[in-house]
Order: structure tokens, then sequence, then C-alpha cells
């Protein structure tokens, strides 16, 4: 730990350029707030910069870690620094994947196994850093400490040590405002309303953003709402959630029969559903349906035929039963498009129900350019009310912002386009992060594919988006 002295020269200096100021300042989310930090100004005093990386890589020991990286953006140049002066290798986490097919989450060259030091400037519930440990995680890299600058104190500490992550923090929030007190350059007042602020927001839970609305209705939880279920497998799949601790469906859109279920045996512990394109599969036999669901009984997870029916009632009688796949024998849940009206939902309801199964109804879709909004939306949900003895709810993006919403608490919301990063692919699908389609779009269930399935470590990487997800899900509930 560095002297006082210099100490408050650094927080003088952050003060001078404000980088930190007083005031009222409103937030993303609406609410006001008297202090306001914006560290992106440092790049502009070199000086600064450099005494800032050299009081950060002195609170830890350089020997410990392989690499370094930096949460982007601002602390990119303080990683950039702290990797120059101590002769460590860094990486970098992009923030937005804009093609995966070429795109790399992490820049730069390391291997699985190497401890990686997460520098970040300010931490705040420690949502930011647990955002770039996702990913060098899913690669394979051990993330057990993060230094940061400042702490604001408002839960990150303590929701980074739930993840297994040591905070190293230079300076709390509170001690920046006590020097500035001390050097004169506060007046009381400021200095009541910035520390009555900061302990009204001192308990901010894992992965919430610190403005959360205080008008908030608490979610019900997945026990609560299993209750409410009219059909079998939509109290089963709550049940199992709850049971688990998984609000994670894992999209297994691989090459082969044998690659998806040897991922089935890798991720059955971390998921709750898995969710299958049977058609994609080349090596398909009749076999597959009883060996994937003995995966399924193992590790307690339900399979979800992502078949997407869209035709009239008869047809897709036919097309669930029959063929060569007989999705109605192994799947405990199917989902279908409301183009063709309710006579679809007849249709599957005529198959399915007698065996107990369940139906989601494609009320929006992930993908750039969908028609599946407003008026249409609402009639997936009228036909979902209808029936809901079997359909148990709804492949969804933004059920929050429903007319109505939040809507029938027995129905389950999954949501697909899920990603550690926001951006999309080549091909027009767009992400968004486990913690904004849990808490801020109102879902109940995250639905990954690529984000798993093309990670150095799937199992490692499916039991960080359960945790995120469910992370996100207990903000909700409390
Ligand atoms: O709107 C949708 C609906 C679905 S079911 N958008 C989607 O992406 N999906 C499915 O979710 C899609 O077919 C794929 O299996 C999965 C998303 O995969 P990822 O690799 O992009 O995560």
């Amino acid at each position: 730990m560095s002297s006082s002295s210099s100490m408050e020269s650094l927080v003088l200096k952050l003060f001078e350029i404000s980088a930190v100021k007083f005031g009222n300042f409103k937030l993303k989310s609406g609410i006001s707030s008297p202090i306001y930090i914006d560290l992106r100004l440092i790049i502009s005093y070199p000086s600064l910069l450099q005494q800032i990386s050299q009081i950060l890589i002195s609170s830890v020991s350089s020997a410990s870690f392989d690499l370094v990286c930096g949460v982007p953006y601002t602390a990119l140049p303080i990683a950039t620094c702290v990797s120059v002066t101590k002769n460590i290798p860094m990486v970098m986490r992009r923030k937005e994947i804009k093609d995966y097919g070429t795109a790399k989450a992490i820049e730069g060259e390391y291997k699985p196994g190497q401890s990686c030091l997460i520098i970040e400037d300010l931490v705040t519930s420690g949502t930011s850093v647990l955002e770039t440990a996702a990913p060098l995680r899913g690669a394979g890299m051990k993330v057990s400490d993060a230094v940061v600058l400042i702490d604001r104190e408002q839960g990150g500490r303590e929701n980074l040590e739930e993840n297994g992550i040591k905070l190293h923090a230079i300076i709390r929030l509170t001690e920046m405002v006590k020097i500035l007190r001390e050097k004169g350059k506060l007046d009381d007042e400021i200095v009541g309303t910035v520390m009555k602020f900061l302990e009204e927001n001192r308990k901010v839970t894992a992965l919430a953003k610190v403005e959360k609305p205080t008008t908030r209705v608490r979610a019900l939880s997945f026990e609560e709402r299993a209750k409410l279920s009219k059909n079998p497998t939509g109290k089963r799949l709550f049940d199992i959630m709850a049971k688990k601790e998984s609000n994670l469906c894992l999209a297994a859109d691989v090459g082969t029969a044998a690659e998806l279920l040897e991922i089935a045996e890798k991720v059955g512990p971390e998921i709750c559903l898995l969710k299958t394109h049977v058609d994609i599969l080349p090596d398909f036999t009749p076999d597959f349906g009883s060996k994937l669901r003995s995966i399924a009984e193992k590790f307690n997870f339900l399979i979800f035929e992502d078949r997407k029916f869209a035709d009239i009632g008869n047809t897709v009688t036919m097309q669930y039963e029959g063929g060569i796949f007989h999705i109605l024998d192994w799947a405990d849940i199917v989902n279908a498009h409301v183009i063709s009206g309710p006579g679809i939902v007849d249709g599957l309801k005529l198959k399915g129900l007698p065996r107990g199964r369940g139906l989601l109804l494609l009320a929006e879709m992930s993908s750039a350019g969908n028609l599946a909004k407003g008026d249409y939306t609402a009639a997936a949900v009228k036909i979902a009310e209808d029936h809901s003895d079997f359909v148990i709810g709804f492949i969804s993006v933004n059920p929050a912002s429903w007319p109505g919403a939040p809507i029938n608490p027995s129905f389950i919301q999954a949501t697909p386009g899920v990603q550690m990063v926001t951006g999309g692919d080549a091909l027009g699908q767009r992400y968004n992060t486990p913690y904004s389609v849990i808490y801020d779009r109102g879902s109940d269930i995250i639905i990954v594919g690529r984000g798993i399935i093309k990670a150095a470590n799937p199992a490692e990487t499916a039991r960080e988006y359960r945790l995120q997800g469910w992370n996100a899900y207990l903000a909700k509930c409390t």
C-alpha cells in the first residue's frame, strides 16, 4: 500500500482534472447522484496515468500472475502501463463481437491454466469485472484477483468474493471524499449529501445496477411459479430450475448427434434445459431420443426440440409425431410460430397433452428485422392464455416491454440471443448479456448456443453463464 501523502496527491489531481465531480448528475437510469467519476480523462495526463499504474501494481505481488487484462475501455491504458512496467503480457477482452465468424472474444496469446489479473478503474457492484472474468475463465484462464483504483463500496467486494475473485482496491470513495474535505475542496453540505447517497446505495445485490428502481415489485420465485403452472412439464421445468439453481438452456447446435450427446454429458450439471435442432444432425439414428433422455434423467434437465412448427393444425400433428424424428417420443418441449393461428396449438396439443408435454410459443425473435412484434406478440399471448394447459410459455426477447407486463407468471419466458458481450453475428443474430436478459428484460431462461459450444471449455463456460443468469434472477426476487 502506498503512503498516505501519495494517495492525497492522487486524489487532489483527480479532483483538479474533474475526473471526480460533485453536483447533481442524472445517471442512465434517471436517478440523481451527487457524485460522478469518469476516469477516461486520465489518458490526457501521462504522469497521472503512470502514477496510478505504479500504485496499482505495487498493491499486488506481480510474481503471482501470468497475464493482465484491463476491463474495457477506461482501464485498458492502465493495464497497458502495468504490463509494460512489470513485463507481464496482456490480453484484451472485446466488448463487442461484431462478426462471430472472424472476431475473437479475447485478443492476445494465452494458455489454459494461466492466471490472469483483472485491472479496473472503478468498481461499483462488480458487474463489469465479472463480465470480463467470464470470457477469460471461459477460455480456460484462472481469474482469482482484481485490482481497482476506486471502490465505490456498493457491493462490489462481496459480489466478486462470491464469484471467487478477491478485490484489491487502492482507495475507497468515502476516503476520497474525506481527503477532499480535509484539503478544503468540499464544504460540509456536499460531504453530507455524498455520504448519505453512498450509504443509501451501499447494498447492491450481485450484478444489480446501483440505480435499482425503488418501486420495483419483487418477482415471484420459480418455486412459487411452479405451483401456478397448469402443465406438468411447465411445473417440472420450474422445479428443476429451483432445485439446480439454473436458468440456463444450452442451444446444442453442434455438427453431429455424437457431439451433441458428448456436450450434453459435459454441461448437464449446469443446465435446466437442452435445446436441439434434430434436423441438423447427419448421424441421427432412431435411438438418439432414448440416449439423450437417459443423459437428461441423469443430470435432471428437460429436452426442448426447437422445431418451430408453423403449419396448419392437421399437418403439425403428423410432423410432431411421425417422420423419421418422432419428436413427440423424446422432446419434453417443442415450440411453434403463431403465424397460422390457434389451430396449430390445438393440433400439437392433441398429441402432446396426453403425453404431458409442453409448448412454447414464439412471441418475439432475436434476429434483426424480424416481424414478430406489436400485435403479433400480443396475439401470441392471447393464444397462450386460451391454451394454458398446454402452452408453458414463450420464446421472447423483451417481455418486460409487453403491454400489461409482467404477464401471467405461470408462463416461462425463454430468451435466445445471449452472450457475455452484446453484439451479433454476420447473419442477423443479436446478443444481449445474461444480466440484461433476465433482470432488465424480464425473462426467465437464457438460451445460449455458440457462447458455450464454441468456448475452449464449454463446461466451465456453462457454469459462468449459469451463475450470471442465476444471480440476475436472485436480484429480481429480492
Ligand atoms: O428468435 C430466436 C429463436 C430461437 S429458438 N432466435 C434464436 O436464435 N433462436 C435459437 O436460439 C436459434 O435457432 C439457435 O439455436 C439459438 C441461438 O444460438 P446462438 O449460437 O446464437 O446462441
